[in-house]
Formats: C-alpha cells, structure tokens, sequence
C-alpha cells in the first residue's frame, strides 16, 4: 500500500476523469473561480494524481457526501491525513473530528453552550460594540478592513464571550491559521503556519483551561458539563479548544468578504441601508459567494457508490464548498452577489450533523457590524487592490483598503 499525504494512494474510478490540478496552489487558493467552475464541469468527481484524491464540486453529490456521516467518514480526518494510518498533529477534536455516537454526546455540550438563549444575552454588547468600531471607521474615513475591522471585530468579542479575560489576537488568529491549513497538504502554506507552533499552541491550551476562564461565558458552560458527568473535564478543555479552533480565523474571513462583497456591488449596498433587516441575508449570501471554509475532505469507510461512481473503503474527498455553492445548476445566476437571494441552503456552513456548531456567534458578529454599516455608512468604496491570503481551507482576505464616506 502506498501513502500519499497520509492516506491510501487510490485506483482511478472507473468513468472518473483524471485532472491535473493542484488545488492548493496559492494561485488557485487567491482566485479560485477557474478552478472551482472547471471542477464542476468535469462531472460528479475528478481524480486529482498529484494527491490521489477525489474531487467534488457539484451541488448534488457535495451535498451529499457531506452529509452522509455513516459512508463518509469524519473520525478519519477532515483534511488530507488520515486518521486511521497516523497520528494527527494535535488530539484530535472531540466534535469534529468523530462519528456518532461519541460526536452527539461533545455536539449536545458545545450546541448548548452557543444556544440562540447564550447569544440573545450577548446581542446588546455586540451591537455597541460595533457602533462604536463602525463609528471610529467613519471618522477615519479610509483604513484597512482586514486589520482594523474584520479582525478586530471577532477578536474583541469573541474571546469575551468565550470569557477568555484579556486576549492574545495575535495567537488566536495564528491558531486558526495553523488548524485550517494543518487540513491541506505537506506544502509551504503549512508549513509556514506549523512553524508558530511553538509560539501559540502551549498558549492556546493554557487558555482553555477552566482556572483561566470566567464564571460566565461559553468556556463556563461547557466546564458545567462535567460537574454533572456529561464529559470529563479533559474533554471540556478540548472542546473550549474548539472554539478557539474554529471560531475566529472563519468569522474574520466572513466580515471581510462581506466588506468586499459590499464595496463591488454598490446597488447592493444601497438596498442594505434601504432595510437594514438584510443585514441577515447579505451574510448568507456573503456566506454563499465567497465559501469562507472553501473546502473540507470525508473519507469513505466502506466500497460505496455515489451518482454511479464507484468509492472504495480509504479515499479521501475534496467537498469543495466554495464550488457548491456556485453550482450555476443549483444558484440562478449563482455569480450574482443578491442580498434578497436569501440562500438559506448553501454549503458554506456545512450541512447535517457537523454543520457549523457556531453559526449563531457567527450571524450575531456579522449582523452587529452589517446594521452598524448600514446605519451609519452612506458608500463603502475600495481604496486599493484587495489582496487575498491563500490557505488550505479557509478563502480569507489579506488586505482590503475601504474608504467609508458618511453624508
Ligand atoms: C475543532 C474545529 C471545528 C470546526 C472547524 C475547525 C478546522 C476545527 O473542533 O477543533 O477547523
């Protein structure tokens, strides 16, 4: 058997077209469109050599090898490695990298400690929050969003809410970097990324500790759980590692391109401060055309079939949500940007039982800040060339210059 990025190396399925493409090239990383409408052309699944992976991009069969937990398996890994023939850089994660049944016992801890109740309580804090910082923006006049909003924005309340007490948004970004990229290849990007290791996982870990966290919080919930053996306090600390894991670097990216989305589509913007109630539906449809998380990989588990091609038991699939949810068969006019499209079953946040445990944080961050726009900003303009920061899973501005003009 030979290995390639830790798992199986396949055989070409039959009717599978072999395409050679390195979907983590940071060309293809910085502007995925080419790659992802090819992708879907060539069928249900293209198999990639360079990887001896498949690849899927289709609304339909994403869809629905992201769903199916028992075929296509999380337990392996989400990402390149597989599980099954090595050790992981770090423990493996309690919610996301596991199949029922010990996933539904960690997904009933950490969905309650993000319930739509936690999030109600923090609502009013995060709308002045971003008053303020949409506020201080406008008096600028022209800054730079990545660094000054769509980073500051999450990094400010989100280790708040976790009740993190003074933070490190260096580190937290940098942790985020290091487990989106760890799910790619052995290339430059990772590397790159597991070189701050040592600088911020040992951080990282001290924070979830439940001496460091407040008495109120997310952290403080989950930590609850074990007082009443749920979970063991191990796995408590893993699981505020997950939310430290998944909840910044994704919603920087969101806020980022939604300021993007927003600055190229003028009319749009205008129909925003027309009703501000489509703060909600500008982040899902931001959500939709811009894929945060572009792609995430299942393994197969057993020999199985999916829309005719033949999957055998070890093959590591690219799900690649950013082609999903572009699927000119699904979306009507799917290169479009249309905040009344109301795209209520994109990809982005996943689907099924892994869907995204934090979309309620997420939509909170993002509607405080859209409304704030909408309410006080009268044009959002570019001031420079957006630069986009290639990652292995994550489609993340690196620099967006915005002008915000006020009446
Ligand atoms: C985790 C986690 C969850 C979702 C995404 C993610 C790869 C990590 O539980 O650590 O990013």
């Amino acid at each position: 058997m030979k290995i390639i990025e830790g798992h199986k190396e396949i055989d070409v399925p039959a009717g599978v077209p072999v395409w050679d493409v390195d979907p983590y090239d940071p060309a293809v990383l910085v502007d995925p469109s080419d790659y992802y409408s090819e992708l879907r052309s060539k069928g249900p699944f293209a198999y990639i050599p360079r990887y001896s992976i498949l690849a899927c991009g289709r609304y339909e069969e994403t869809k629905e090898v992201f769903s199916d937990w028992e075929r296509f398996v999380s337990s392996r890994g989400v990402g390149l490695q597989d599980f099954s023939l090595g050790e992981p850089w770090r423990p493996p994660s309690i919610v996301l990298e596991v199949d029922p049944p010990d996933h539904t016992k960690a997904r009933a801890v950490i969905e309650r400690a993000l319930s739509p109740g936690a999030i109600r309580k923090l609502m009013e804090s995060y709308r002045e929050d971003a008053e303020n910082l949409i506020g201080e923006l406008l008096e600028k006049g022209t800054f730079e969003a990545v660094e000054e909003l769509a980073e500051t924005y999450p990094t400010t309340v989100f280790p708040d809410a976790v009740g993190l007490g003074e933070s490190d948004r260096r580190r937290l970004v940098d942790y985020g970097e290091m487990v989106f990229n760890a799910l790619g290849p052995d290339n430059e990007l990772r590397r790159n990324a597991m070189a701050k290791g040592p600088n911020v996982v040992p951080w990282i870990l001290e924070q979830c500790k439940r001496e460091r966290l407040e008495p109120e919080g997310f952290g403080a919930t989950i930590y609850a759980a074990c007082d009443t053996g749920e979970i063991t306090e191990e796995e408590a600390g893993l699981l505020v590692r997950s939310l430290l894991s998944a909840g910044v670097d994704t919603t920087v990216a969101v806020l980022g391109s939604a300021i993007w989305c927003l600055a190229n589509n003028p009319d749009q913007f205008q129909k925003l401060k027309a009703d501000p109630k489509l703060a909600r539906w500008a982040f899902e449809e931001t959500l939709r055309y811009t894929s945060p998380v572009h792609t995430f990989c299942r393994t197969a588990n057993l020999d199985t079939e999916v829309s005719g091609v033949k999957i055998a038991e070890g093959t590591k699939i690219i799900c690649v949500l950013g082609a999903a949810n572009l699927d000119e068969d699904h979306w009507p006019q799917a290169d479009k940007f249309d905040i009344e499209r109301k795209p209520s079953d994109h990809l982005a946040l996943g689907v099924g039982i892994h869907g995204c445990v934090g979309q309620n944080v997420a939509r909170a961050e993002a509607d405080a800040v859209l409304t704030a726009i909408a309410n006080k900003v009268e044009s959002i303009e570019l001031a420079g060339e957006p630069v986009w920061r290639p990652n292995n899973s994550v489609h993340t501005l690196d620099r967006l210059t915005i002008t915000f003009k006020s009446k």
